[in-house]
């Protein structure tokens, strides 16, 4: 097709940045479409991971069984049965060490988290969560780590999803959010505390993901 002139580009120079920044609360940050152009080797590694340490859902203390299958990689991974919430070198699954961090995941969230403002973060854990339809994360504040100075990095892959973000206490009244794929959420200093949840995942499709949401949550355990 023939255009005389293209004007268009040169009326919104400047205006459209990809990836930008929205500050969702004070010291919570999500960098939209930080990691799209990652997409596909981060589920190819998600995939390699799963080869070794598959997919499960966990029990929680109180006797249910989590909506959200869940795996690990790092030195660290974030397990739940009904003795409690903790860390641990090993998957209980296999009893085998977790698969060792991929650098693109190192790599990802030491530079989503000097983004936002924390250099030099390096991530210990990396609890890799995966939402079929219906899945859903109640409200809850990550406590079991050991460093609360040390900020938090979430990377959404697949499925949108809606995420809820409190405050300091339960009956703070969430704010609700979309995380589309490649976005990554940082968050520490005065919201590292906050609570916050995933509403139950709505039917969609992503072209590589099918009807499933992924999220890495990278974290400093120790
Ligand atoms: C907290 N996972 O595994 S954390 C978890 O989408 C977990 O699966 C979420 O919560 C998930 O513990 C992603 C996303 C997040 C984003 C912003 C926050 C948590 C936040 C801001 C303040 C506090
Ligand atoms: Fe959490």
């Amino acid at each position: 097709m023939k255009k005389s002139l293209s004007i268009t580009p040169d009326l919104f120079a400047g205006e459209f940045q990809d990836p930008w920044i929205d500050t969702i609360a004070d010291d919570a940050v999500v960098l939209r479409h930080f990691a799209l152009e990652r997409e596909e080797t981060l589920l190819a590694a998600i995939a390699g991971i799963a080869e070794k340490a598959p997919f499960r859902n966990m029990r929680t203390p109180g006797g249910h069984t989590m909506s959200v299958a869940m795996t690990c990689c790092g030195e660290w991974g974030w397990v739940t049965d009904t003795s409690g919430y903790r860390y641990q070198h090993s998957d209980p699954g296999s009893g085998q060490p977790w698969p060792a961090m991929p650098k693109v995941f190192r790599d990802l969230a030491r530079e989503a988290a000097t983004g936002a403002g924390y250099p030099g973060f390096e991530p210990d854990a990396c609890l890799i969560n995966r939402y079929q339809p219906g899945a859903k994360m109640g409200l809850h504040q990550d406590k079991d780590e050991k460093d609360f100075t040390q900020p938090i990095v979430s990377v959404s892959l697949g499925v949108p999803a809606t995420f809820q973000l409190g405050g300091a206490r339960r009956r703070d009244r969430p704010v609700n959010t979309t995380l589309t794929s490649g976005d990554v959420v940082v968050w520490g200093r005065s919201a590292r505390m906050s609570y916050h949840g995933v509403l139950r995942l709505k039917p969609g499709q992503h072209p590589l993901t099918g009807e499933l949401r992924y999220n890495l949550t990278f974290r400093r355990a120790r």
